[in-house]
């Protein structure tokens, strides 16, 4: 029994020294000590050996099982320090590798230039009114002064979805609902940018969809002066503060008396030059006194309630102010156009 004891703890011990991993030492662990191995066999068979043989054995079996216990937990925290060892080296991090950079996106240069046209305004007092871009007939055209059989609402110039609604050609009927909902007391102070739509052939300067600017202004006491400085501000802080600015006479169904705002050219500063086309003067927007008979439509006594109003393309001033030179590179999404833009 002795022997058969020796045999054993050889064995094992042989065995653990072989293991190379945890789970070896465990099945080990589990063959030499557990319930069904051979030592607790070797307990069961003391029950033949004489009284005084019994705890000679006893303590022998003790000793063996506690020395393959022993060499267990020794080769364990090595195999267990190992695992850690090799864990760090191959998730060793190298901090001295360049970084892999992050792609920062920036703002499509219209959405640049309407967003700082709002902020503009927005500093003026003015609130920000949209609306669809789907319109009724009505709100598009005939409450701007446009009746039925009017030259600019030709069927050729416009998308009709259905014989009453089509998608606005312009943002006035967002200022004629605004003004409607204000049940004919002023004031009324609002700018509506928004995405308009006009039947015609796209090129370098013109596009069948483009973003439009309008502003409104409707109180008692409105005059002329008040869209001329209001405009002066607009044309210095878009393009510097030396522009100056001038009114040419125009026509606008929806305004009388209509005008056209050139700024100075902010290449040239007025000398000519190929953006200003040798003039020293770009044209910027259209604006007027609001019709009375827009007003009258919207629920305002155009005797009480005077207006002014203006509107612009944002394509067009974003071209100006960044030199772009064909407009449809706002809509042929290449990223490279886009990127250009980034604010050092
Ligand atoms: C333009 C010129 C303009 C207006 C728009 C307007 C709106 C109402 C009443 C009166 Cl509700 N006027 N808008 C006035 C003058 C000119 O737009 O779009 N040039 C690109």
């Amino acid at each position: 029994m002795q022997d058969r004891l020796k045999e054993l703890q050889e064995e094992a011990l042989a065995k653990v020294e072989a293991a190379v991993d945890l789970k070896e030492l465990n099945d080990i662990r589990v063959a030499y000590l557990g319930k069904k191995g051979p030592i607790t066999e070797v307990l069961r068979g003391m029950g033949k050996l004489s009284a005084e043989e019994r705890p000679k054995m006893g303590a022998l079996v003790n000793v063996v099982r506690e020395k393959i216990t022993e060499v267990l937990t020794g080769k364990q925290e090595k195999l267990e320090a190992a695992a850690v060892e090799q864990q760090l080296a191959s998730e060793t991090i190298d901090v001295t590798l360049p970084g892999r950079p992050v792609k920062v996106g920036n703002h499509h240069p219209l959405t640049a230039v309407v967003e700082q046209i709002e902020d503009l305004f927005l500093g003026m007092g003015y609130s920000i009114a949209e609306g669809f871009e789907v319109e009724e007939d009505y709100y598009n055209f005939e409450a701007l002064n446009l009746p039925k059989g009017h030259p600019a609402r030709d069927m050729q110039d416009s998308f009709y979805i259905t014989d009453e609604t089509l998608l606005r050609t312009h943002t006035s009927p967002v200022q004629a609902r605004t003004m409607e909902q204000h049940k004919g007391k002023g004031p009324v102070k609002i700018i509506c940018p928004g995405k308009v739509y006009r039947r015609d052939s796209d090129d370098a300067t013109h596009s069948h969809q483009f973003m439009q600017i309008e502003g409104l202004v409707v109180d008692e006491n409105i005059r002329m002066s008040d869209l001329k400085g209001t405009l002066e501000v607009f044309a210095k802080k878009m393009f510097g503060e030396d522009r100056q600015i001038r009114l040419r006479p125009s026509f606008f169904p929806f305004t009388e008396p209509s005008v056209e705002m050139d700024i100075s050219c902010f290449i040239c500063g007025g000398k000519g030059c190929n953006v200003c086309k040798k003039t020293g003067w770009i044209e910027i927007l259209g604006a007027g006194m609001v019709h009375p008979n827009v007003l009258e439509m919207a629920g305002f006594d155009s005797k009480k309630y005077t207006g002014f109003a203006f509107g612009m393309g944002a394509e067009r001033i974003a071209m100006l102010k960044y030199g772009i030179d064909d407009i449809r590179h706002f809509y042929t999404n290449d990223i490279r156009f886009v990127q250009q833009f980034k604010r050092a």
